[in-house]
């Protein structure tokens, strides 16, 4: 049986000459203009990033690896009794752009059991931060301290750096992390919310179970941990959690370093904490209403006030989509099937705002894109398993997430990206370009 770094290993080796061809034959052609409105603009639509990990195309939405939502969970080997697949057996197919086997899968859940001890000093790290420290401040300083134990920097130092082979120390670190992640964000979750009451892994489960496990949280809360993680990975490389950590790593910084600055720009309230603000939006209104699901029209006018004050709606709009979410529409799919959820008032109000908002910001007139995101629906499954500390959903985004930024950061080390230095030009220089006198 070949082993998850031998098939790396060849897949790299097949892949750096179309890599190389690219640059030296073709180095010249044109992939388009950059206007003022996109240098302005954050960057949108300009194309300067190349990853084959995952693709979004606008209409259709995320594929990983050339496979559509409901294709990567047909097609990857599930967990004995459960509807999900194992997340070891989609890091797999993250990295290689295969398929697994049960036995590749099981080799993986065995390789991350052996790394998922949380080193002692980290769990000091966390206790001596204040309590009230937001959970993603915690998760960034846990992952940035375990930076001493990073392989690729330890090898660097040692002068052992070799371009071609420098990957391999990238692999190691990125495994070790996507070990610890999970037992580490649970650890956050129980010191900050659960009474500092640890619950230990269990060696039978694996990455998602035991999420499920540490958390305290009864099936079938692995499925979703395995959804979620699965869901949360990848949306390509420009968004701002992946793109940062993408430019982390191209000034040779290692895995530890990238992927905490990519963690701290999750954290942003335009990226992964729209989650969180889905469900205190929602939320409040529901309290206003003294808890009762309102009508269309109460809906309607709540949206409305949160645009005229200047608010976006949270959950909705997307730099890059522009059809409703198909990691919304899976969440989605997931409470419909699952009995209890469906009738769930939460659901029930998260379905109507799905029925109203999109109107709204049509007529609204901003946003290019009025349908929901994957963080529209996310909240509403956590808080009906009771995980409704949505402070801490952030996190959840950030152990999925890693699955991606981490396969895409093994895969720029073996293909030898440059480091990230895009050119920058002066207000004065897009006035003389723009003909302004
Ligand atoms: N509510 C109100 N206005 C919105 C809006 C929304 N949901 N989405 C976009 N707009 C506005 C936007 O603020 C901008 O206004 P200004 O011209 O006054 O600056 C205008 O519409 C054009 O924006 P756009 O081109 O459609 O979107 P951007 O690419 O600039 O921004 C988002 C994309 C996601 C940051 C934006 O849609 C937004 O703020 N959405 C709400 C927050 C959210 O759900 N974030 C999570 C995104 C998710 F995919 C993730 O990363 N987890």
């Amino acid at each position: 049986m070949s082993t998850l770094k031998e098939t790396l290993r060849k897949k790299i080796e097949e892949h750096r000459p179309r890599t190389t061809r690219l640059v030296k034959e073709f180095g010249d052609v044109k992939l388009g203009d950059v206007t003022i409105s996109q240098a302005i603009g954050g960057a949108r639509g300009i194309k300067c990033l190349v990853t084959d990990i995952s693709y979004l195309d606008p209409m259709e939405g995320i594929r990983f690896r050339g496979k559509t939502i409901p294709e990567t969970f047909a097609a990857l080997p599930k967990v004995p009794g459960s509807d999900y697949p194992y997340v070891e057996g989609f890091w797999w197919m993250l990295l290689t752009g295969d398929v697994p086997t049960m036995e590749q899968t099981l080799e993986v859940v065995e390789d991350w059991k052996k790394r998922s001890q949380i080193p002692a000093y980290v769990i000091d790290v966390l206790r001596a931060l204040p309590r009230d420290s937001h959970p993603m401040a915690m998760f960034s300083a846990a992952i940035v301290a375990m930076q001493r134990d990073s392989v690729f920097a330890k090898n660097y130092a040692a002068g052992k750096f070799n371009k071609m082979t420098c990957w391999e120390d990238m692999y190691e670190d990125a495994n070790e992390l996507m070990a610890k992640l999970g037992p580490i964000a649970a650890y956050i979750y129980r010191m900050k919310y659960k009474g500092d009451t640890h619950i230990p892994a269990d060696p039978k489960l694996d990455m998602g179970g035991n999420f499920a496990h540490m958390m305290g949280v009864d099936k079938p809360y692995d499925d979703v941990a395995r959804m979620y993680f699965i869901l949360h990975s990848d949306h390509e490389s420009g968004n701002v959690s992946a793109h940062t950590t993408h430019l982390v790593a191209s000034a040779l910084s290692d895995a530890y370093y990238s992927y905490a600055a990519g963690i701290n720009g999750l954290a942003g309230p335009l990226h992964g904490l729209a989650n969180q603000e889905v469900l205190a939006w929602t939320q409040n209104f529901m309290d206003k209403l003294g808890g009762k699901v309102p009508t269309k029209e109460e809906l309607e006018k709540a949206l409305w006030d949160t645009l005229n004050s200047g608010q976006v709606i949270p959950g909705y709009g997307h730099a890059v989509l522009r059809k409703t979410d198909p990691r919304y529409t899976s969440q989605r799919e997931f409470c419909l099937k699952t009995p209890g959820l469906k009738e769930y008032p939460l659901f029930q109000l998260v379905s109507m705002i799905f029925e109203v908002a999109p109107d709204v910001l049509l007529k609204h007139g901003k946003a290019k894109n009025p349908w929901p995101n994957v963080d529209a629906q996310s909240g509403v499954i956590q808080w009906y398993y009771g995980v409704t500390e949505y402070d801490f959903y952030t996190v959840l985004f950030g152990v999925g997430r890693a699955l991606g930024c981490l396969a895409n950061i093994t895969w720029d080390r073996a293909l030898g990206y440059a480091i990230e230095r895009p050119k920058s030009v002066t207000t004065a220089m897009l006035e003389d370009a723009a003909g302004i006198k």
